[in-house]
């Protein structure tokens, strides 16, 4: 049975990861809230929201709840803006040769993000092609480690979990995978888990 690939966005495609740094340390600057890589690394694949209460830490309780979602507005906003210096040229020579081998041998490929500005940056990265199907931010209701993200993708693809390996730079997005049922292959961050079935340095590893 040929495997289909279930990829991560920010962090695993393109690293987009940077970005979100800047916009919650914009953020927290404001705030007057201290914000750096480490805490920055423990949003990887959480959502926005979740994203948002990492940042603020203790001071979450400072604000209501329409004030926490004009917060989370204000750095998507910021975030945005960053996304729209992106282009084809943010995505480096050992993603697209991996994408376009695992095609080439017949694989179906889909992305799988909590991100629900999945669609711009595929769009901005010229990347919407190499997808058969995308499962982000947009289509579910319960982020990673939540499998959701995972088993849409799956069922976008029309193929079952235990035929779809998922390649994650999140721990977050291991136990996602793993809860789906699917084979999991650390990259990045994620690899410090070692609750991945694999763990790689580079995309490309995924050809041998
Ligand atoms: P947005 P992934 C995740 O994308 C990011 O890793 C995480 O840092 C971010 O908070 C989340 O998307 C939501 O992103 O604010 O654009 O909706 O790694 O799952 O592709
Ligand atoms: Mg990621």
């Amino acid at each position: 049975m040929m495997k289909s690939f279930i990829f991560d966005l920010d962090g695993v495609i393109v690293h987009t990861d940077h970005y979100h740094y800047l916009g919650w340390k914009k953020l927290a600057d404001r705030l007057g809230i201290y914000f750096d890589e480490r805490i920055n690394n423990k949003c990887r694949g959480v959502s926005r929201m979740e994203s948002l209460a990492i940042v603020l830490g203790k001071r979450a309780v400072d604000f209501t709840p329409d004030e926490l979602i004009s917060l989370a507005a204000e750095k998507n906003e910021y975030y945005r803006s960053l996304l729209q210096e992106m282009s084809a040229g943010d995505v480096s020579d050992d993603v697209l040769r991996t994408l376009k081998e695992l095609k080439k041998r017949g694989h179906k490929l889909a992305i799988g993000s909590s991100s629900k500005n999945a669609g711009v940056i595929l769009e901005r990265c010229r990347l919407t092609d190499y997808f058969d199907a995308v499962a982000d931010g947009t289509h579910i209701s319960h982020s990673k480690p939540d499998p959701e993200v995972f088993l849409k993708a799956a069922g976008f693809l029309g193929e079952q979990p235990a035929d779809c390996i998922v390649v994650e730079d999140a721990v977050a997005g291991i136990q996602s995978g793993r809860a789906a049922g699917m084979y999991t292959v650390a990259i990045g961050d994620a690899v410090k888990s070692g609750i991945a079935d694999r763990n790689i340095a580079k995309l490309s590893d995924l050809l041998l």
